[in-house]
């Protein structure tokens, strides 16, 4: 299959002296583009709002050296790379190089429709691989794209190339300060993760100020501990040669000692005081002075700071010396600022040269007054040389893989029984598609960190098997002790278990989410966790959505449904997650008919990409998105119906009266997910009194509400004046002033809005506190969404209209 072949560098590509000089000469260049960049952006352009631009020329200078080999030697077309989110104008300077990024984004950077402050893969033009930002995120994913990449290939999924690409991230050193970076470590290993290389621009600063000293041996002996080839780029050529000279010997022990707070000080300062404090602190070593006495102060300058990661020969000598497809980590010792005025400064972090310092810094690049923008200006290689090296460049030979077709989702039938929990009813959905073993069932790759047994893919598990690169059998049916699940994993296998993160979650469906983009293989990743725990995986939930990616995630159980679990485990806030999050479609369906209508539309949601017809509601229906299911492990009893095509489509557009309202009354009931049988008791009961009131299941809040938004914005706008949303029109034969009580297990404001859409009173029932233990009888009355509570917030409901008339039993 090819999955396991290298694609590695060798030291026969190491570029000769001519390629290095000219890739030293570029590497000016583009610091310099990336620092105008910022400057414009700061000091140029008009500020129309007073508000500080920002740009980090200093995080810019230290992984010059590093991206330019990377990007201008050695990656091939078909590596992808996830670049350390400050560095975004290097990024975009060498995009505008290679004649992928304009002028004009890079003029209007971090303005509207200009290149991103960090580099986005739906906000920025020039062909980012992955969204970087949220540091370590970036990062991680980067090691979950990896073992996608094997995934699609083992599986013949893949766009045929020969061969796999590396995945690479440059990285902060601060970035190892994140906790997801070591969970996603850990689950490399176990996953035996291949071609993935992590850069660590090493330059001993974070935002506030310098690391701590020695950390790095620990976080090498870390890297070792999983299997990874750890490249330490320590020393540039000149010091290397200074090793050997005069006093040699003691300079590599100074430097080595050096605290980084120290090292970082005399770098800011300069030559005069690195030769002050040799002199002390090396006074008496024979051959001091004939070193000393051999530079004058900036060659001294330029010597203490010849660092590996800025010497653009031991650079590519690493990155070619790699032998094999093992992960590797480069730790490039570079220096924040490098050649700038603000080098080495503990407050660099987000310092920007000053005009006169800016000013001082084009003459030193050579770039003549009004042609700052012109890429070769004033270059010490003539400008048809440098424009025939761009043109060579592997990396600039890529081609965004052809979208994968989209392939048509068959009819997805409702599992039937008498009384069952959405959660049971979605593991036997799947189950029926892993056994049907149709192209659905071949595209679906199922992930979760470790709760797949309890989420219930129990049984597309044993249909499908476990992936892993090798196969290892499961030993107890190998040994014939009886189980209801079997463990046997391999390269065929369809789902990916991952150990307890939950960011690990997020992005293994961040990666598999864009693998028709990174890789051209259309597969649909489906993943579950609990519920509650969404909120641990949130940021990268967040990223995932932020990089577009396509995806099912399942959070059951969910709710104080969950009963005697207990209150932690009771999700209360993450049907507002759905809500508040942009790219993912939230749905919480109560019966098993409506969860099968939502995941038949949701396989072909998740393959949407703003090209042909689909059934619209609005915009994002047509662009497509991910999707949120949250689920109950509560039985419940299934009504006995068909779902023909206008409840269909009311189910994917958010809602439906599942018992229709009297034109103009005056009361109505909507409810959301697991707490139907209360809201239908409640209904009974209060039509008894009110015999026109409705009952609306609200199958997702989230889709309702962005429904009535862009109906309101395009009415606001003057272009859609008679736009109408699904809520408005499903709202419509309530009279203006009826009481509407919503309830959800949840936070009530999921559902309250609604009052907001035609102006209805509206009585909020849900959970705003903690659960706790307790049967579901005790935690509902409790926490009042049970029958008793909807009634009396129906009777508050009808209060001004005709006074107050309690109707629960309890109330009486
Ligand atoms: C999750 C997260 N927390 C905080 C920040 C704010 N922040 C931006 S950069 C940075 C430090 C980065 O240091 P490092 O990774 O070493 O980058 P470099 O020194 O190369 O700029 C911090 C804390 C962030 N971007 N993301
Ligand atoms: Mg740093």
């Amino acid at each position: 299959m090819g999955a396991g072949i290298a694609n590695i560098g060798c030291m026969m590509n190491m570029p000769g002296k001519n390629d290095i000089a000219m890739l030293e000469a570029l590497e000016r260049r583009i610091l310099w583009l990336a620092s105008w960049t910022i400057h414009n952006a700061n000091h140029v352009r008009p500020n129309i709002d007073g508000l500080k631009v920002g740009g980090h020329q200093s995080s810019c200078a230290s992984a010059a050296t590093l991206m330019t080999a990377l990007y201008l030697n050695v990656l091939e077309p078909e590596d992808r790379v996830a670049v350390k989110p400050h560095a975004s104008p290097v990024f975009h300077a060498i995009q505008y190089l290679l004649g992928r990024q304009s002028r004009a984004n890079l003029e209007n950077f971090r303005a509207l429709g200009g290149a991103q402050s960090y580099p986005s893969r739906t906000k920025d033009a020039d062909d980012v691989d992955f969204s970087t930002g949220s540091v370590g995120l970036g990062v991680g994913v980067t090691l979950f794209a990896s073992l996608l990449q094997d995934y699609v290939r083992l599986h013949g999924l893949a766009d045929g190339r020969d061969a796999p690409g590396r995945m690479v991230a440059i990285m902060g050193d601060a970035e190892l300060d994140e906790g997801n970076v070591f969970e996603a470590l850990l689950e490399g290993w176990k996953h035996d993760v291949r071609n993935l290389w992590w850069v660590i621009d090493y330059n001993r600063h974070s935002l506030d100020g310098v690391v701590n000293d020695h950390l790095f041996g620990r976080i090498r002996d870390f890297f070792g501990s999983v299997g990874w080839n750890v490249v330490e780029l320590k020393y540039g050529k000149r010091l290397k040669a200074a090793f050997q000279g005069p006093a040699g010997g003691a300079l590599r022990q100074w430097i080595d000692d050096c605290p980084n707070q120290h090292y970082s000080a005399l770098t800011f300062m300069g030559g005069a005081a690195w030769r002050e404090r040799l002199k002390g602190d090396l006074a008496g070593t024979s051959g001091l002075s004939e070193l000393l006495d051999g530079h004058d102060d900036d060659s001294l300058h330029r010597l203490m700071t010849n660092l590996g990661g800025h010497d653009m020969e031991t650079v590519l000598e690493g990155f070619h010396g790699v032998e094999d497809d093992r992960p590797h980590c480069f730790i490039a010792y570079t220096i924040k600022g490098h050649t700038l005025p603000l080098a080495g400064h503990k407050d660099n972090h987000a310092g920007l040269m000053n005009p006169q310092q800016m000013e001082a810094f084009r003459a030193l690049n050579n770039v003549p007054e009004g042609q700052e923008w012109e890429p070769f200006a004033n270059m010490e290689i003539a400008e048809k040389k440098v424009r025939a090296f761009l043109s060579d460049v592997p990396f600039a030979q890529r081609e965004t893989p052809p979208a994968p077709a989209r392939f048509s989702v068959p009819p997805i039938a409702a599992p039937v029984a008498d009384s069952m929990s959405t959660q049971e009813a979605f593991g036997r959905i799947l189950n029926d598609i892993g056994k049907a073993d149709g192209e659905l069932a071949r595209r679906i790759v199922t992930t979760s960190p470790d709760v797949a047994i309890s989420t219930n893919l129990a049984g597309w598990i044993n249909r499908r098997g476990v992936f892993h690169r090798d196969d290892k059998p499961d030993a107890f049916r190998e040994q014939s002790i009886a189980s209801p699940l079997k463990w046997d994993q391999g390269p065929s296998g369809q789902h990916i278990e991952l150990g307890i993160a939950e960011n690990n979650l997020f992005l293994m469906l961040a990666a598999a989410g864009i693998s028709d983009r990174l890789f051209g293989a259309r597969v649909i990743p489906v993943g579950t966790l609990y519920d509650p725990f969404v909120a641990r995986g949130l940021d990268s939930l967040n990223y995932a959505c932020y990089m577009n990616a396509r995806f099912i995630v399942v959070g059951t159980p969910s709710g104080i449904a969950l009963a005697p679990e207990g209150g932690a485990h009771q999700s209360v806030s993450s049907p507002l997650i759905g809500i508040a999050q942009d790219g993912l479609a939230a749905f919480e369906p109560s019966y098993a008919d409506e969860l099968a209508t939502i995941l038949e539309w949701s396989f072909d949601y998740t393959q949407r990409d703003g090209s042909g017809e689909s059934e619209i509601e609005w915009l994002r229906d047509v662009e497509g998105g991910a999707v949120y299911l949250r689920l109950s492990t509560r039985a419940i009893g299934q009504p006995k119906r068909e779902i023909d095509a206008a409840t269909r489509h009311s189910i994917m557009a958010g809602g439906y009266w599942i018992r229709e309202p009297a034109p103009g009354t005056e009361v109505a009931i909507a409810y959301t997910g697991v707490v139907a049988p209360e809201a239908l008791s409640a209904w009974e009961q209060l039509v008894e009194d009110s015999p026109g009131a409705g009952l609306l299941a609200v199958t997702s809040a989230d889709r309702l509400s962005a429904g009535w938004h862009a109906a309101e914005r395009s009415r606001q706008h003057g272009e859609g004046m008679g736009a109408r949303s699904h809520v408005e029109r499903l709202l419509e034969p309530l009279a203006p002033d009826a009481g509407i009580v919503t309830v959800t297990d949840g936070h009530p404001e999921a559902l309250s809005w609604i009052g907001g859409v035609l102006g209805h009173r509206v009585k909020p029932l849900g959970v705003e506190h903690f659960g706790q233990s307790g049967s579901l009888p005790d935690l509902f009355a409790k926490y009042r969404i049970d029958a008793d509570a909807i009634l009396d917030a129906c009777a508050a409901a009808l209060i001004g209209r005709h006074g107050a008339r309690p109707v629960s039993k309890a109330a009486e």
